[in-house]
């Protein structure tokens, strides 16, 4: 398993060398600077290429060449998006980095609702709180049909929270929801939420998949003459949000987007924190299922509550099997090396980390800090390495 880390560019205070400091060689960055639907130049991408291995490091994995709203709402013209984002394919390619981690979450990335909860040890960890979701759906944003989503005592624990919420408290439960938007960009207020909410009226499940598969059709045959490999990250959390559709929630989405367009080049993100949020998701299962088109693994736990909250857990904790899923990763990089494959050493990455002791002095983006991923690295990294040592890994 090739040990990767989540470098924010420009917007990072951890340092390339602090990141080399933790074992893993392989960086994984975008260039978050650049508008989405522009198209990344191959000098831009060579200057931070070239900085990243003037450290000692290699840029293995683009997380994320942004897909742009319009081609998710399927919205006018979109040829020159399209184009764009071809080019932008074609400039990483030339500059050896072939493979792309995207998402096609409507409107909003990850959705949580407070990023510095307590955790048992005391370091902070992010959360998504049913109740406090609702208080934000029905009361702030004042979404007519958001109580159908949530059982009766989630919506009497939102009226109270917003009740008692003070200008500051909705401000801040704002804030985090918007967190999840990476680099600088298209973050709303309440006002702009609900506009931007508006522009989906009328895109349910079947358009959003409609305009998904026309995605995958004008950018995957580009990836296989490039010899790039993309990966769909999965939505986070697994279901409809704010009330719009989400698509790649579960194993049936995923062998949906797989076969739409089948090509190894059509692969998947394996998120264990994204799918582990959903009680019905088995993620071992999934990754065993779905394995010789995982191009890329995010590894992380979350330990979920009856209402639909959860919270991230440490790495090994929470509802996900680690030890198992670790195992499933090896033993799809044993078939590979048996049937001669050259992309068997998967690249994987700690994902989050809860913040933990200096963590809390450094800024870093919510989920991203130094000391709680490099805990988590470490402890993936030991099983790893004793799964390996036990026994051979079980392939077929
Ligand atoms: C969250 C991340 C996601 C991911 C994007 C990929 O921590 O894993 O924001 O980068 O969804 O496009």
């Amino acid at each position: 398993m090739k040990e990767s880390w989540r470098w924010y560019g420009p917007f990072d205070n951890i340092t390339l060398s602090e990141i080399r400091q933790t074992g893993a060689t392989g960086i994984v960055t975008a260039l978050h600077e650049v508008p989405y639907g522009e198209v990344w130049t191959r000098g831009a991408i060579a200057d931070r290429r070239r900085e990243i291995e003037r450290a000692g490091l290699k840029w293995v994995m683009v997380e994320s060449l942004p897909v742009h709203e319009r081609i998710k709402r399927g919205d006018g013209d979109l040829s020159q998006l399209f184009a764009n984002y071809r080019q932008s394919m074609a400039n990483l390619a030339e500059e050896g980095v072939t493979a792309i981690c995207y998402n096609f979450m409507p409107l909003l990335d990850w959705t949580r609702t407070d990023l510095t909860a307590p955790t048992a040890n005391g370091g902070t960890c992010l959360r998504f709180d049913a109740t406090r979701m609702a208080a934000f759906e029905i009361h702030m944003l004042g979404r007519a049909a958001a109580a159908n989503d949530y059982p009766a005592e989630v919506q009497t624990g939102a009226a109270a929270w917003f009740e008692a919420s003070s200008d500051a408290d909705r401000e801040a439960l704002l804030g985090s929801i918007m967190s999840g938007l990476p680099g600088a960009f298209d973050r709303y207020d309440i006002s702009g939420l609900r506009k931007a909410l508006t522009l989906y009226d009328g895109i349910g499940r079947e358009e959003l998949r409609a305009n998904y598969r026309r995605f995958l059709e004008e950018v995957v045959p580009t990836a296989e003459d490039l010899g790039m490999r993309l990966c769909v990250h999965p939505d986070d959390p697994p279901r409809d949000i704010l009330g719009l559709p989400r698509i790649v929630s579960n194993a049936e989405d995923i062998a949906w987007i797989l076969s739409a367009v089948d090509s190894p080049a059509n692969g998947l993100t394996l998120c264990s924190g994204s799918l582990g949020a959903n009680p019905t998701n088995d993620v071992p299962a999934i990754a065993r299922r779905f394995a010789d088109r995982v191009h890329f693994a995010h590894l992380r736990n979350v330990a979920k509550e009856s209402d639909g909250s959860f919270e991230e857990a440490e790495h090994l904790e929470g509802d996900t099997d680690m030890v198992d899923l670790v195992r499933a990763v090896l033993e799809e990089e044993q078939r590979r090396r048996g049937a001669g494959r050259a992309d068997w050493n998967i690249v994987f990455r700690p994902d989050h980390g809860q913040e933990l002791l200096s963590d809390v002095d450094r800024q870093n983006p919510p989920g991203y800090p130094l000391v709680g991923r490099l805990r988590g690295l470490a402890e993936l990294r030991g099983v790893a390495k004793a799964l390996l040592s036990i026994a051979p890994v079980a392939a077929e």
